[in-house]
């Protein structure tokens, strides 16, 4: 194939980002393809907005979120980060209570992601933790923005006390719950689809649930189809 002339491929490297065509041929990717890629996942725009540590702090009442409740070291930044295909989006670490404010991720303006500080930690201090759960509490009641619920729970140890009360918490607002079984690469197939029958039976239609891994990416699509479904309305 005949080299383009030097003056040519410059200018299309200054319009955007070149593809290959069929025949070979240099060019920009087609507009069609680049918006599909964008647009496959909503989710994937996220940015850091803000850190809640009091209630004054939140973003405006306007818009609509989904927060991703769970107890401590779950996985919830990490499915969060999954979601959204980022690795470094959400904090996430090995030692329970990374996550220590209410963490809004802008997806669209007035289109949040919440990350909540995990619940059942211990080591947090009681007037940190009392605080946390009074500020989490008054959230949940009062935040017209809030859609959906996502309760992360690791596929080991699922509907422990606290994940039982935020779905409890939720039925009673009416909002719509969705759990992830987390980790579920840290167990067999046929034991992670026995947890799931197990947690779908006890659930009783009250919330949808799946099986997940931020590791290997399984049930990330559909994930992000709930929340996204959710945040779009
Ligand atoms: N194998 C495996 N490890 C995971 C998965 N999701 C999270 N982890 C690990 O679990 C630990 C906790 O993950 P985080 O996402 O920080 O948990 P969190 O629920 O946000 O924790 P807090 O912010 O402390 O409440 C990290 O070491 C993660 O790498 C998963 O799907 N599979
Ligand atoms: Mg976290």
């Amino acid at each position: 194939m005949a080299r383009r002339p030097r003056r040519d491929s410059a200018r299309l490297s200054q319009r955007g980002p070149e593809a290959v065509n069929e025949k070979g041929a240099v060019g920009r990717a087609p507009a069609a393809l680049a918006y599909h890629g964008r647009m496959s996942n909503y989710l994937a725009s996220a940015a850091y907005k803000l850190a809640a540590h009091l209630p004054r702090q939140l973003p405006a009442d306007g818009g609509r979120e989904v927060a991703f409740a769970g107890r401590s070291n779950a996985g919830k930044s990490s499915a969060l980060n999954a979601m959204c295909n980022q690795n470094r989006l959400a904090k996430t670490s090995k030692t329970p209570g990374r996550t220590q404010q209410l963490v809004f991720f802008e997806v669209q303006p007035e289109r949040y992601l919440v990350d909540l500080p995990g619940y059942g930690y211990a080591k947090v201090p009681a007037d940190l933790r009392a605080h946390w759960q009074e500020f989490i509490n008054k959230y949940f009641q009062t935040r017209e923005a809030l859609k959906g619920l996502v309760v992360v729970m690791d596929v080991r140890h699922p509907l422990r006390e606290f994940d039982v009360s935020m779905l409890e918490f939720a039925t009673a607002r009416e909002l719509p719950a969705h759990c992830l079984l987390t980790k579920a690469d840290k167990l067999s197939k046929g034991a992670a689809s026995g947890t799931l029958q197990k947690v779908r039976h006890e659930l009783a239609g009250r919330a949808s649930v799946q099986l997940f891994s931020s590791e290997t990416r399984q049930g990330i699509d559909e994930a992000r189809a709930v929340v996204t479904g959710w945040l779009r309305g």
